[in-house]
């Protein structure tokens, strides 16, 4: 199949005419995209090998997360997986960020424990980075390892155990100053544990005592301030069904009494609670938020992210608070049952899509009519702005940033699958 490409003159013939429908309320395009095109989205390096890591001996995903599906062409090596990355990024119009886990650590052949990893392990991705000219944010990694597999981690009641993980904490926040301090940028450094419970739980207050004191010894250390931490909370996993130790209650309190960003998984809450609503909770409390963009299906599923309404409210909702500045985008699903670079550019532009749309509201004239109660004229005009082209503006987007326009990437997503990813 050839996917039809769209000239530079209808792209910007159609774009002309959607200018002309959004400037009849005072909506300026030019500056929208152009705004669109610094807003950085981190994209997750784990979609390009269904979160498996380049640890040897290698361990099978842990911790309550699955990656289902067993698409060909999969990355087995650093390399491969760069070269993923770019292949993706390449597809995506805007520059982004590469969100890193701790499991992807480079040894050079010599294990080393997720307790004595440290920046040396990473400094392949440290001189990519800097060729490339991508930011980095890290996460360390609390899964996938035999001292992950009872389940418990920074909260475990063997204090080896705990120890341990508290170690891998310290030294996460070693590697991501180091990556802020080679980039000299802010770098985002986000915890999340799988600590939990199957079934009926009596002691949920140690185990919760527990992880405060882990935190805050991992904490203690005063770092370069250009390092900003999250955590991330949790309602259920597979295998920790009754009780998650790290739950969205644990995290907001500790969120805001130690000062850092509370990190808000799109499928981490009840299937029908939705996150955009918590922004403007959270954000009088701490300064900055992060935000896995995911897509949950009746579970914590993390399907490929989509153009769906949980994404646009999510989108509305940073745009109508003006908090761009304060809230960290980054993406988080891993799907192995198609092409693992068509899943990083859907979920990438349907975010960027999300924005956009969201950037492409009235809002100051929507918040007027909501004031003077005039709900009529408000739910009608965001009815008819569902409609207005924002595709068109879109598309213009695609064609300033040099990426193909319309469903033209899938034609270098097959061939880059024919010559590359087949011959895996
Ligand atoms: C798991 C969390 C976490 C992971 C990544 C791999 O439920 O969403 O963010 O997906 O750290
Ligand atoms: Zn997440």
């Amino acid at each position: 199949m050839n996917y039809p490409s769209i000239t530079k003159e209808t792209t910007e013939q159609a774009y002309k005419q959607a200018q002309a429908r959004y400037s009849d309320f005072d909506i300026d395009t030019e500056s929208i995209l152009a705004k669109l095109a610094t807003i950085p989205i981190s994209m997750h390096c784990w979609q390009g090998d269904d979160v498996g890591g380049f640890e040897s001996p290698d361990t099978a995903l842990s911790g309550g997360i699955m990656a289902t599906g067993n698409h060909p062409g999969k990355a087995h090596t650093p390399e491969e997986l760069r070269t993923d990355i770019e292949m993706a990024m390449s597809l995506i119009p805007g520059a982004h960020r590469l969100n890193l886990h701790a499991l992807y650590r480079e040894d050079g052949g010599k294990f080393v424990d997720r307790d004595a990893i440290d920046a040396s392990h990473f400094s392949s991705w440290i001189d990519w980075a800097k060729e490339k000219k991508i930011g980095i944010d890290f996460n360390p990694s609390f899964f996938s390892h035999p001292k992950a597999a009872s389940g418990m981690t920074l909260s475990s009641p063997d204090d080896g155990i705990r120890n341990f993980w508290i170690e891998h904490g310290k030294r996460s926040r070693e590697i991501a100053a180091a990556f802020a301090e080679a980039l000299n940028e802010p770098v985002v450094n986000s915890f999340w544990i799988p600590d939990g419970t199957k079934d009926l739980t009596v002691d949920r207050w140690d185990a919760r005592k527990r992880l405060t004191e882990s935190y805050d010894e991992i904490f203690a250390k005063e770092f370069d301030p250009r390092v900003k931490e999250a955590v991330e909370c949790k309602l259920f996993g597979i295998g920790s069904e009754e009780f998650v130790v790290g739950s969205h209650e644990f995290y907001m309190g500790y969120a805001i009494t130690r000062n850092k960003m509370l990190c808000l998984d799109m499928g981490h809450f009840h299937p029908t609670e939705t996150i955009h609503d918590k922004l403007s909770a959270m954000l009088n409390f701490i300064p900055e938020v992060l935000i896995h963009v995911s897509r949950p299906i009746r579970w914590d599923s993390d399907h490929v992210v989509i153009l769906n309404d949980n994404l646009l409210d999510l989108a509305r909702e940073i745009v109508r608070g003006d908090a761009f500045d304060r809230v960290n985008i980054a993406t988080d699903f891993f799907d192995a049952s198609i092409c693992r670079i068509g899943a990083w550019v859907i979920g990438l532009r349907a975010t960027q899509q999300a924005l956009l749309q969201a950037m492409l509201e009235p809002t100051d004239l929507l918040k007027q009519l909501e004031r003077e109660n005039r709900g009529a004229e408000k739910l009608a005009l965001m009815e008819s702005f569902k409609t207005l082209p924002m595709g068109a503006v879109w598309d213009q987007f695609c064609l300033q940033q040099n990426t193909p326009v319309g469903a033209a990437w899938l034609n270098d997503m097959t061939k880059y699958e024919n010559n590359v990813l087949a011959k895996r």
